[in-house]
């Protein structure tokens, strides 16, 4: 009896480690995902260009532990703070976040999905030292990117199968085959994107994604090309904001907490479409 009462007692300390490894942050609310910022208090440093990308800016909680990395790239003609504010509201759900700028704000979208992971790699590597040490995870990496960006991300996805999310964001591009994409997949889209039209973009990519793959498709109503841009109402960012941080949750760090958030009765504000499959 003792040595079954020991073992039952490791059993039980190692299933509460694998929580603990799994879960990062308090339980999460409705509150809390569509709240302007999450639990984590964050600091921002600049990576000046380094070779690949056009260097941008690093978002990072301040309590000590080891965290995913996200690289988020801006569209055509568009500098990082066009996407910026993903960087702190990523990194205060407990995320090391990277938003960039490209090399050129023409560079197209298979261009800026090398870009986005020589930004992954750039910041695994100055995690060594520096302001934000040691609280990188390299074996969690996602990408997003708006617009241009986004096709980026996609690409991204396809080329880095071992990547572990991914959000394109109004995502812009001219190859509309995503039977290769492997990473989990969470698409935003604006529905009067008059600039990349859902019906050949964002849609046209969810139906092009394997149905193997986790994949989500989300569609604010009324609004524009910019719905998931630095420069949206306060109410886009709560419904883009809570789905990205809990997908990348679900997907990146394994955390069901979040799932419930992400299935397809969970989002209800203003939307015109939310669809996922996969998972
Ligand atoms: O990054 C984007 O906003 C892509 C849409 C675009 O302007 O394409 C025109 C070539």
């Amino acid at each position: 009896m003792q040595t079954i009462g020991k073992i039952s007692l490791a059993l039980s300390a190692m299933t509460l480690a694998l929580a603990a490894q799994a879960q990062i942050g308090p339980d999460p609310t409705e509150a809390s995902l569509t709240a302007t910022a999450g639990p984590f208090a964050t600091a921002s440093t600049k990576v000046a260009a380094p070779s690949g990308y056009g260097g941008g800016t690093v978002w990072y909680p301040t309590a000590a532990g080891k965290y995913g990395v996200v690289a988020v790239a801006p569209g055509f003609t568009e500098a990082e703070s066009a996407i910026n504010w993903w960087g702190p509201r990523l990194a205060s759900h407990g995320y090391v976040v990277v938003t960039i700028g490209t090399k050129t704000v023409l560079d197209q979208p298979e261009s800026r999905g090398k870009q986005l992971t020589a930004a992954l790699n750039q910041v695994v590597s100055l995690a060594a030292s520096g302001p934000f040490a040691g609280k990188v995870d390299g074996s969690k990496r996602a990408v997003a990117g708006h617009s241009m960006g986004g096709g980026g991300t996609l690409a991204a996805a396809r080329d880095n199968p071992t990547y572990k999310a991914a959000l394109p964001l109004a995502p812009w591009h001219t190859i509309k085959t995503w039977s290769g994409v492997k990473v989990p997949t969470m698409i935003i889209a604006c529905q009067n994107d008059v600039i990349a039209p859902v019906s050949s973009h964002a849609k046209k990519f969810y139906d092009a994604l394997p149905a193997t793959t986790p994949k989500g498709y989300l569609e604010i109503a009324g609004e524009d090309h910019f719905c998931v841009n630095s420069n949206t109402e306060a109410a886009n960012k709560a419904i883009d904001g809570k789905i990205a941080v809990a997908w990348l949750k679900v997907f990146m760090d394994a955390d069901s907490r979040y799932t419930p958030f992400i299935k397809a009765s969970s989002p209800a504000t203003n939307l015109s479409s939310y669809l996922t499959s996969g998972f």
